[in-house]
């Protein structure tokens, strides 16, 4: 049986090359995206995910999360979580609950702490220098805050033809606390269904949630079309009619993976990814 995963950007390798030995040994693509995404939250020197992400604002790291198993359409986010190590995690046991699975900012992290998730303060003394540094160079410079930004979305599917989506973020690099990109809504940042694929989006949120693209993704393969036909037909028209009707158009980047273990990228810049399969071991790809 095919099994495979992709995940958005050079980060997602390592934790992805992980989860899929639990994928080749049988285990199931829920598991599979709870382990690779902590993997990359837990990783000090990216500076957009988990530990060691780039603070808001007024220095404080806040994540958001979200966690979608394909057979049930549970779904589980967090937004504006803080000193939490695995948001990921969160999100998951949130998806257990049928009401109150959405958290956002304090009550989040509260959640996270009455439930024995394990607390850390996520801001590394680098992610403080740069901090420091950038509010210096806005200050002396007149610069736009706003910068540096990459989610780590995921995609997986297991032998038994089961299929879950997860994206992890610290979300813009000084942002107003309280700002919450697409990754933790569903359909936006995320959406797997596993009677035909999954979608997840990495780039500038505000404008990635204009679209539903990630939805849109899912809902163009179960009309027919390959990952990549459907990535190229969502997005690229998408960003066409922003620029037009909005008069910009920020950074995006989509992946696709179907219930073939097939996958399909659609960017207006430089990207790269993760992916493997049963019959291809993981690797890093540029699109
Ligand atoms: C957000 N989409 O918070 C996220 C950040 C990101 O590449 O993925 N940037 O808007």
């Amino acid at each position: 049986m095919t099994y495979a995963m992709i995940g958005t950007w050079r980060m997602a390798y390592e934790g992805l090359s992980k989860a899929m030995t639990t994928l080749e040994a049988g285990g199931k693509s829920t598991d599979a995206i709870e382990i690779a995404i902590k993997e990359v939250e837990d990783y000090p020197f990216f500076k957009s995910v988990g530990y060691g992400g780039l603070p808001n604002a007024q220095g404080l790291v806040e994540m958001d999360a979200a966690f979608m198993d394909g057979n049930t359409f549970a779904i589980g986010a967090v937004a504006g979580i803080s000193d939490v190590k695995n948001p990921i995690s969160v999100a998951r046991q949130l998806s257990n609950d049928h009401f109150n699975s959405f958290l956002v900012g304090a009550g989040a992290s509260q959640y996270a702490m009455f439930n024995g998730f394990e607390a850390r303060n996520m801001l590394t003394e680098r992610a403080h220098k740069l901090w420091a540094k950038r509010v210096q160079e806005i200050n002396e410079k007149n610069l736009s805050p706003y910068d540096g930004h990459d989610t780590v979305g995921m995609v997986s599917l297991d032998q038994d033809a089961g299929m879950a989506a997860g994206t992890s973020t610290s979300g813009l690099f000084m942002k107003k606390p309280g700002r919450t990109g697409d990754s933790a809504l569903s359909g936006s940042g995320f959406y797997v269904d596993s009677d035909i694929g999954g979608a997840t989006a990495t780039g500038l949120g505000e404008d990635l949630m204009k679209g539903c693209l990630s939805y849109e993704i899912v809902r163009l393969m179960g009309s027919g079309l390959s990952p990549q036909a459907a990535c190229d037909q969502a997005v690229y028209p998408f960003v066409e009619k922003l620029k037009k009707r909005y008069g910009k158009v920020g950074e995006f980047s989509l992946i696709a993976l179907n219930n073939q273990g097939e996958w399909g990228v659609a960017t207006n810049v430089e990207f790269t990814f993760a992916a493997g399969n049963d019959e291809q071991t993981p690797q890093i790809y540029m699109a």
